[in-house]
């Protein structure tokens, strides 16, 4: 008699990527170098270090401008199949626009390209991860509708250079950060609080943009280069508190798909449950039209179906009640309570992280379950998934656990739910600059020493621990 015993074989499938990421702003440094200007973060974390936990800036962060060559190795010793970094579109166009490319930024983003890339490590970049050009802020930024050809022609710009040798490229990080974030609380920058207009006049300006940046590339690069574009949105899993939440629930995952909905479902445009339910608030608050801006059905055509992969960011959970969001629900970083009346909160059986951080790993499981089932059988990369601690510690178990935990996940969407999962990232290579969190916030599985002048960067438990995920192309592995 054969005893079946049915142990899932906790295997990823063959040509599943594994790869970590960074940001320009929250490594890079030499904020002020040759003939780069400033960003919005620069502008925002000099002009408002009270905001800041720490009262720092990205000045010189992690200086990955000039130690660059150090990441590629430590990218080398980790095994990472890919490397995710952005470019600061100041560094590349000082002055936002494409009339004048900088030398330097340039061959800074060369260089590097080129090191991953001698070490067999596939460059990843993202095209903006919220450092805005100050100038282009000055003109409105995300609210001025020009913004989606300035953006296009810096699309350009970075496809020409680099598209030869890069082949994976994301427009934008978290659309609901650059837009929510930023506008509806004004708790980063640009830092302007203006709840319900200005994040979703930003919202339909990026769509735009992204859309402008997909078509081009389809057009001009695509036949030569044969790369992938897409976006990444910030995903957190919502889960109704009682039953009586749950058409609120499904209300708050509507309103933060208003970053993906126009671009990935069948029909395009809004979210027909948001459209419909800013429509009737507005018109209660005597607005004389809606406050979500209306898309023509060219701008819906032009939109929908640019991608060629859903970039999914997922770090945590929530659950979904009614109510007056108070100073001490944990709100940030959810989007749409004040605009829905509903409060986020914990479950007791999650497990507190450091500060919004709760580690839930079933939810990053039930989110692509929900995308898929809104979205078809869509090809997921995972851009980012990670855990924060506040002290620079070394042997970081709890950081392990939470890497295991998730990983595990994707391999049951995988193997039980058939989802078609492509790539997973690490948020983040290092330790670096945590926006309003300063330095106080580490998410690095190698740390960075901030006090040190060189910023040396020393693995820890968890850098090993995925570097032995990534050789055994496994969960399970030999321990010694
Ligand atoms: C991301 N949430 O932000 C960003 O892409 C990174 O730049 C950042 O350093 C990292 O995650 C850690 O914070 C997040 O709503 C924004 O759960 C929102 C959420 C998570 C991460």
């Amino acid at each position: 008699v054969v005893l079946a015993v049915c142990v899932a074989e906790r295997k990823f499938p063959p040509g599943f990527k594994f790869g970590a990421a960074t940001a320009s702003y929250q490594v890079e440094g030499a904020w002020n170098v040759s003939d780069k200007s400033p960003s919005i973060w620069d502008t925002f974390a000099h002009e408002n270090p009270e905001k800041i936990i720490d009262g720092s800036s990205g000045d010189v962060a992690c200086d990955s401008y000039h130690l660059w060559e150090t990441d590629v190795a430590l990218a080398k010793d980790l095994g990472l199949h890919f490397y995710r970094f952005s470019i600061s579109w100041s560094r590349l166009l000082p002055n936002g626009l494409a009339n004048v490319v900088s030398e330097d930024g340039s061959r800074y983003y060369n260089n590097l390209i080129d090191g991953l890339l001698e070490n067999g490590i596939e460059p990843v970049i993202t095209l903006f991860h919220w450092d805005l050009p100050q100038k282009l802020q000055d003109l409105g930024g995300w609210t001025n509708p020009e913004i989606a050809i300035w953006f296009e022609d810096y699309a350009r710009t970075a496809f020409e250079l680099y598209g030869d040798r890069v082949k994976t490229w994301l427009t934008f990080n978290e659309p609901i950060i650059i837009c929510d974030a930023a506008y509806e609380k004004g708790t980063i920058a640009p830092g302007i609080a203006s709840p319900g207009i200005g994040n979703f006049i930003c919202v339909k300006n990026l769509m735009l943009a992204h859309a402008r940046a997909y078509r081009i590339y389809d057009k001009e690069f695509r036949p030569k280069y044969n790369g992938k574009v897409g976006l990444t949105n910030n995903h957190v899993w919502y889960e109704p508190n009682t039953p009586d939440d749950e058409e609120n629930t499904e209300l708050a995952r509507d309103l933060a798909a208003i970053y993906a909905h126009p671009i990935y479902s069948k029909s395009g445009g809004w979210p027909p449950s948001v459209e419909e339910f800013i429509a009737k608030k507005s018109k209660e608050e005597g607005y004389p039209r809606s406050r979500l801006p209306s898309f023509t059905q060219e701008e819906i055509e032009f939109i929908r179906g640019t991608y060629d992969y859903y970039g999914l960011n997922y770090y945590t959970s929530r659950k979904v009640s009614s109510g007056v969001p108070t100073g001490s629900s944990i709100s940030w970083p959810s989007s749409g309570s004040p605009e829905i009346g509903i409060v986020f909160s914990s479950d007791p059986s999650w497990t507190a992280g450091y500060a919004w951080l709760v580690s839930y790993p079933p939810g990053l499981r039930k989110q692509m379950n929900w995308l898929v089932k809104q979205y078809g059988d869509i090809e997921i990369q995972i851009l980012e998934n990670g855990y924060s601690t506040p002290e620079p510690i070394m042997y970081d178990t709890s950081r392990v656990k939470y890497y295991e935990d998730h990983l595990e996940q994707v391999l049951l969407a995988i193997q039980e739910d058939g989802i078609n999962i492509t790539a997973y990232t690490a948020w983040s290579l290092l330790d670096n600059y945590e926006w309003t969190s300063g330095y106080t916030s580490r998410f690095g599985i190698v740390s960075v020493d901030f006090t040190d002048p060189m910023r040396k960067r020393t693995p820890r438990a968890s850098a090993y621990y995925y570097a032995t995920v990534i050789k055994n192309h496994s969960l399970d592995f030999p321990k010694h």
